[in-house]
């Protein structure tokens, strides 16, 4: 029954379009299996080249100037104790006793995961991450860490990217060992968007830590305790750290706003500590944490806990940097930034910006600022290769103070909006989304009770019902899956529990869960699971295969699919990912170290009459062509 559930499973990325590349490329499945590998790039290449590359419409590739970037990084220092050296040689404790000794303000590199997550969709590239790795240890050896993986780049990768998640991340390992790796966890939804049995979650945990991850930012969509619990343990058992994050919601610095106040945090923090967790993360997902509200949260968590205290924002409503500096001078143990290419707005505040605004601050960062903006030199080039997947926002939206939508969700939502019509609503559509939270009872609003929030929203401006409506003809309207889900109890127990009038409303007699759904959810058995993966890829899989068919089965299976098709492809530059080539253009594509083809596109045949044109290509000297059906 569990497999059931998740293979049914709907709905999935907060709100991202749900159209797969491979649902809109059919037609190249029927190509025959047996080709070689050059066959296999040409084709990959030459399909994006013809027809576009998933949902964007085709556009000629476009001409990005020479980069500034150079990479004269001095050697990782020998002899620098990083957290990593710590945590390595001596355990999670003793990284909690080393953040006591340390005075300066450290630093989180969201990079690799949140800031483009937040920025574009979380396009990133293994192939430009891997490009800077070694650069990036180099330039900034003083870290606590890198988050670098974890929530939506899991099923991105495999979706969008055609990219194994935990290649990646073995990958990223190699290049960068000294420095903490972190990821973000879902409780447990993991790296997904519903509950996943309870040996699932701890099965995932081993092997991230086996392949590399030493931090694990753990929190529940509604900031419910025991979602979290096995998570913790898991992490606990495993060696690694345990960083249990209190979602911020709400505004404690508003005396009208009870249910969200200073005490509700500090109550959390206690029961995360009593949990097991080693370092307390407030996520400010939305922006929400005013400067002085974070000066008042950490000094009064720092009373509470024994532990560090590690705070996440997103700069959306453009009061990040401030925001840190007052929890700087609260004694915050480590904040979240970005590389400045990729700051800012839904992402975070800027490393480099911070690094300037602690000037004279005994607290300033340990950084290399010189180093730094080398670095930014590389981000500042790939950026742009993005642009087709940015969520357009270039300045600050203090609106969401109000809205309180999360970094990923504004721009998500938007899109969503304008696919259903809803474009020129869009302000109603916001207004809808702090409505909407009012008749839920106020809920903290994250990946993915955040969706939850967003899909009633759309539903009740396409059908222009009012709340006023919901409560007089609920009993004759269809709600969205999602929304039956959350109140079903399917995502866990808000905090003050569910509005009783309008669950019975959406639920028509339904009777909700009250416990935890991973409480009643079986055990998956592990060796059934990789039985019948090996039958569907006719090959043995690995356990990290397995974890992910869990997980995501249809995707998988896609992306399984795709690389039997086209080979590896991770290994082409971005541009011609993602825009195919010029007619006449020449490119270079590493297939393994050391070894390096030349192709150029010489030639794009006119359809016949079926709509196959030929394309021909010159790979290292020789002719070659390819057949791709225009589905223009
Ligand atoms: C995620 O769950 O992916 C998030 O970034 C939530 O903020
Ligand atoms: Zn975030």
């Amino acid at each position: 029954a569990f497999m059931e559930k998740v293979i049914q499973h709907p709905e999935f990325i907060s709100g991202e379009a749900e159209t797969t590349f491979i649902d809109n490329t059919p037609a190249l499945f029927a190509i025959p299996r047996a080709i070689d590998n050059t066959t296999q790039k040409m084709q990959y290449i030459g399909d994006i080249t013809v027809n576009g590359y998933g949902d964007l419409d085709r556009h000629e590739k476009k001409y990005y100037p020479e980069g500034q970037f150079k990479a004269d990084f001095k050697p990782f220092p020998k002899d620098l104790v990083t957290a990593k050296t710590v945590l390595d040689a001596h355990g999670p404790e003793a990284v909690n006793t080393w953040l006591k000794q340390q005075d300066k303000l450290l630093l989180t590199d969201t990079t690799f995961r949140d800031a483009h997550q937040s920025l574009f969709a979380t396009r990133m590239r293994t192939h430009d991450m891997l490009g800077i790795a070694d650069g990036m240890q180099r330039a900034l050896p003083n870290l606590f860490s890198y988050e670098m993986w974890g929530g939506a780049t899991f099923d991105v990768a495999y979706r969008y990217l055609v990219e194994d998640p935990w290649i990646r991340l073995k990958q990223l390992r190699q290049k960068m060992p000294h420095t903490l790796f972190q990821m973000l966890f879902r409780g447990s939804n993991a790296v997904g968007y519903q509950n996943y049995p309870d040996n699932v979650l701890a099965e995932f945990i081993k092997q991230a830590a086996t392949d590399g991850i030493d931090v694990f930012r753990i929190f529940d969509s509604l900031n419910w305790v025991p979602q979290l619990e096995k998570s913790i343990q898991a992490v606990r058992d495993a060696g690694k750290i345990a960083e249990a994050a209190i979602c911020y919601t709400g505004d404690i610095l508003d005396p009208t706003k009870r249910k969200y106040d200073l005490k509700y945090y500090q109550d959390l923090a206690k029961e995360l500590e009593a949990a097991g967790a080693h370092i307390i993360g407030i996520k400010d997902m939305a922006g929400l944490l005013k400067p002085e509200a974070a000066y008042e949260l950490v000094s009064t968590l720092k009373d509470t806990v024994d532990l560090p205290i590690h705070l996440h924002t997103h700069d959306t409503t453009g009061n990040g940097a401030s925001t840190y500096q007052r929890a700087s001078a609260a004694g915050v143990d480590i904040v979240d930034v970005a590389q400045n290419a990729l700051s800012g707005t839904t992402s975070q505040p800027s490393m480099e910006s911070l690094y300037y605004a602690l000037t004279n601050n005994p607290r300033q960062p340990d950084l290399d600022i010189n180093a730094a903006e080398q670095l930014n030199h590389y981000f500042e080039g790939i950026r742009p290769f993005y642009d087709d997947f940015s969520n357009g926002l270039d300045a600050p939206v203090t609106e969401n103070y109000i809205a309180q939508m999360p970094g990923g969700q504004y721009s998500n939502l938007r899109q969503q909006a304008s696919a259903v019509g809803l474009g020129d609503r869009w302000e109603e559509v916001k207004q809808m989304y702090t409505t909407v939270n009012k008749m839920f009872g106020d809920i903290v609003k994250v990946t993915p009770s955040s969706k939850v929030v967003g899909d009633m929203a759309l539903f009740m401006v396409q059908s222009d019902l009012t709340e006023a409506d919901v409560y007089a003809k609920g009993d004759t309207l269809v709600f969205p899956d999602s929304v039956i889900k959350f109140f079903m109890g399917d995502l866990g127990q808000p905090v003050g529990g569910f509005p009783e009038k309008l669950q019975k409303i959406i639920l028509k007699g339904k009777t909700p869960l009250t416990v935890r759904p991973g409480s009643l959810a079986k055990p998956v058995d592990f060796a059934t699971v990789k039985a019948e993966l090996a039958a569907k890829i006719q090959d043995e899989p690995t356990n990290e295969e397995v974890l992910s068919y869990l997980m995501y089965p249809k995707v998988f299976l896609d992306y399984h699919v795709r690389k039997e098709l086209y080979g590896d492809i991770s290994t082409l530059d971005t541009p011609t990912f993602f825009q195919g080539m010029r007619l006449g253009e020449k490119i270079e594509i590493d297939i393994r170290p050391g070894k390096t083809w030349i192709l150029t596109l010489n030639e794009v045949g006119e359809p016949d009459i079926e709509g196959n044109r030929t394309l021909y290509f010159t790979v290292n000297g020789q002719r070659s062509e390819v057949v791709i059906n225009d589905k223009s």
